[in-house]
């Protein structure tokens, strides 16, 4: 999956899908409903309404985007791992992101839009990407709380996402799930090894803990009854479980992790619910999650520039490996003739 993206031209080589006719149709819609409501999947040649095409390139690619971004903050610290083993566990790490990303261009171009025109709509700054990705990484401790907090709350969405009703999509996610998991658990173990260290290690975890909760709890989205998209998201099978919910699963899984590793939350309404059985929680900050959301975060400007200029300045990558591609294919058909 990874190298085809390279060998084809965009929209050039017959990459993306030939498309079914999406006029809408009584009958092609009533089996289409039957689908979902029988929990079948869609597949691409499949007929599909036009707004459940668009929701998906929608989340896809927007998931796609985060994948691609969520590899800077952590990429800043590569050059300035602690040791040589956190080192490679970094680079790996940051370079399964990317494939992740690629996964996902390749599952939304199968709905009929191109990672060109993916790509502009991240880099013009239309397309969102995740609100996590905007807040700096001041620490090492902010690397193992990123993949503890960050890649947490990400399987936390992400593994019913493997049920999703669009066959590339879910079957993209089972890997991606895989992965984050040992994600998780990498950032886990780090920040372990961290809190048996000096008073100014523990410190520098605590700190990064303090920095990063509210910001994974905003990360689900807005709450269901502010989601404008979660009931048809939900309806079609795309989304599984709501905003809320995966939020409360997120809380309940990470507060007896953190007391093994020995921080607080910085949360003072958090405490148990006997009658609920899960943790109560305080108010997230919605203002400023809706802010970054828009553009308006500590390091938006920063990361979009960042991811331009990388863009840029691998035109050259893309440009040698479509005349290798043409070549290839050229010898082939000559040896062919
Ligand atoms: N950040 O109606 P809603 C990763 C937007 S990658 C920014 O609830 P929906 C990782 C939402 O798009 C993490 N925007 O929407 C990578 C919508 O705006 P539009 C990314 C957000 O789609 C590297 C509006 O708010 N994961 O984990 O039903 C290293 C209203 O929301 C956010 C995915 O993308 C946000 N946090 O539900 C480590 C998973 N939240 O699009 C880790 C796939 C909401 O109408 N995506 N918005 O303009 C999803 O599951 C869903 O799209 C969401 C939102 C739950 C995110």
């Amino acid at each position: 999956m990874y190298t085809q993206s390279f060998n084809v031209p965009d929209n050039a080589g017959g990459k993306t899908v030939p498309l079914a006719p999406s006029i809408e149709d009584p009958v092609l819609q009533a089996a289409f409903d039957t689908r979902i409501d029988a929990d079948g999947r869609i597949e691409p040649q499949d007929w599909m309404p036009e707004a459940y095409r668009k929701t998906l390139v929608r989340q896809i690619s927007q998931h796609a985007h985060s994948e691609i971004v969520g590899m800077l903050p952590e990429g800043n610290w590569i050059s300035r791992a602690p040791s040589l083993k956190r080192k490679a566990i970094l680079i790996a790490k940051v370079q399964d992101e990317g494939g992740h990303g690629l996964y996902l261009y390749s599952a939304a171009e199968t709905l009929g839009t191109s990672r060109d025109q993916m790509l502009e709509g991240l880099h013009s700054g239309r397309a969102k990407y995740s609100s996590i990705f905007n807040y700096p990484t001041l620490t090492w401790a902010d690397v193992g709380v990123i993949g503890w907090l960050v890649d947490g709350a990400a399987i936390m969405n992400q593994v019913p996402l493997c049920r999703c009703s669009y066959g590339p999509y879910a079957r993209a996610m089972v890997r991606v799930c895989k992965e984050e998991s040992f994600h998780q658990r990498q950032g886990y173990e780090a920040l372990l090894v961290m809190m048996t260290g000096t008073e100014e290690q523990k410190a520098m975890v605590q700190d990064a803990v303090n920095r990063w909760w509210w910001k994974c709890l905003a990360m689900f989205g807005p709450p269901d009854a502010d989601s404008p998209n979660s009931a048809q998201g939900m309806r079609w099978g795309i989304k599984r479980v709501s905003n809320d919910e995966l939020r409360q699963k997120f809380v309940d899984a990470t507060v007896p992790q953190a007391k093994v590793l020995g921080v607080t939350l910085p949360d003072p309404d958090l405490k148990w619910n006997e009658e609920r059985q899960h943790y109560d929680y305080g108010q997230i900050d919605w203002n400023e999650f809706w802010e970054t959301v828009n553009g308006n975060g500590p390091c938006n400007k920063e990361r979009l520039a960042t991811r331009v200029k990388a863009h840029n300045q691998g035109q050259w990558v893309r440009d040698a490996a479509l005349a290798h591609a043409a070549k290839k294919q050229a010898r082939n058909i000559k040896e062919a003739a």
